[in-house]
């Protein structure tokens, strides 16, 4: 049996406007629970004494990451190399850098030749040794055009199309790699980026269109014992088993987006025609909502006040929302609640004001006006000024008669 951690988009340097400096550090509050949660499924691999580490992509939140979120991904890699464990890493679309080069922020991992790591950015098979056994590993990192396609096998086609393409390359890339497969030994598919059906979370707005969409049967071999994914950040099973295909989702939260969704890793036991996984979560940064309809309350501070006492929790990130009136909208002490706050983790307050009816109401303005609309536009610009009047009438005039 064939131990296995899986965790995927990291994304170092997101999130970061939920934290403040810590002094103590130099580093960023929110940076910091980042790397903590990185610290869980490597902590994990080196205590369990797993026998394969696999990252599926997106490591930072640029392809081109500041020394330090470089530095502090680098220790944890160099940790898992230390103890031996067999680590992939797999490049996703926040790796790529878009140029002709085709290089990518894990590029460093491949030229440095760490000792037990291997680095895909290519569609391949290959095994890798561990101590428990060879696991065949099929990889299918994030898929630029230019890797892809030829310049001319694409000049001639619609986008629609050379997505299209792409995909049948794939497919056949794909395809080529299963049939390579021993059928004795444990497979895996590992990849970057979105299959059909699957749910995204909040991370859509980053990244959409800028990636393939691959149906879900291009994964449902029998040859495969586990599909692991990432790119899509929320966690998901899209089939439980033969092959097992999942999302193992980020591992921290980067807005209230993801509110309702947890985060962690993967920790799977491996044998040939025998999958069994379990998601462990990184156990987050809290994220809370506080809502508040105030736009009936007599009270709108004590009613305000009510609501934060009752949802708050120290430590989290906490947003408060309500939506007051307008001549309302001075009862409510901001500062009172944010002294009420003081022990969250960050604070935001966001108050949303009905305003009322600006629409100005023209009293003699009815249906039987109907036929005869120049008088009735000049009941409707009753407070323009005489000279502006006139011009407005005789556009008008020249409109209806053009009707
Ligand atoms: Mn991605």
């Amino acid at each position: 049996m064939i131990k296995v951690v899986h965790f995927s988009d990291l994304h170092f340097g997101s999130g970061e406007r939920y934290g403040s400096l810590n002094p103590e550090t130099g580093l960023n509050k929110r940076f910091e629970d980042f790397i903590s949660a990185l610290d869980k499924p490597i902590n994990f691999a080196v205590d369990n004494q797993v026998d394969l580490a696999i990252f599926t992509g997106d490591t930072y939140k640029h392809a081109t990451p500041e020394p330090l979120y470089q530095r502090e991904f680098a220790k944890r890699i160099k940790k898992l190399s230390l103890n031996k464990i067999p680590t992939i890493l797999l490049v996703g679309n926040h790796d790529v850098l878009y140029r002709i080069d085709g290089s990518d922020a894990l590029d460093i991992y491949n030229t440095l030749e760490i000792d037990h790591v291997t680095v895909f950015n290519r569609i391949e098979l290959k095994n890798i040794k561990t101590k428990s056994g060879v696991v065949q590993v099929i990889a299918l990192p994030h898929i630029t055009k230019s890797r892809l396609l030829t310049k001319e096998e694409y000049r001639n086609l619609s986008t629609k199309e050379q997505d299209n393409l792409m995909i049948e390359k794939v497919k056949q890339a794909l395809n080529s790699c299963i049939q390579k497969l021993d059928p004795v030994l444990p497979s895996i598919l590992i990849g970057h980026g979105t299959i059909e059906k699957a749910q995204f979370g909040s991370e859509q707005d980053l990244s959409i269109g800028k990636v393939l969409s691959y149906p879900l049967s291009f994964f449902q071999s029998g040859s495969l014992d586990y599909v692991g994914f990432g790119h899509i950040h929320r966690h998901q099973v899209l089939q439980a088993d033969k092959p097992v295909i999942l999302y193992a989702g980020s591992l921290e939260r980067v807005d209230f987006g993801e509110e309702n969704e947890d985060k962690g890793f993967i920790c799977l036991e491996l044998e040939k025609g025998k999958v069994k996984y379990e998601f462990k979560s990184t156990e987050p940064r809290k994220f809370i909502t506080i809502s508040c309809d105030l736009t009936c309350s007599q009270n709108p501070q004590a009613d305000l006040e009510k609501e934060v006492l009752s949802k708050r929790h120290t430590g989290s990130v906490i947003r408060v929302r309500y939506i007051i009136s307008e001549e309302n909208f001075g009862l409510v002490n901001q500062e009172k609640i944010k002294e009420l706050l003081k022990d969250s983790f960050a604070l935001v307050i966001q108050p949303e004001i009905l305003h009322k009816e600006r629409t100005y109401r023209v009293s003699d303005l009815n249906l039987n006006l109907i036929t005869n609309p120049m008088s009735t536009l000049e009941k409707y610009l009753f407070d323009y000024t005489e000279e502006d009047k006139k011009i407005l009438l005789e556009k008008a005039k020249g409109l209806i008669e053009n009707l």
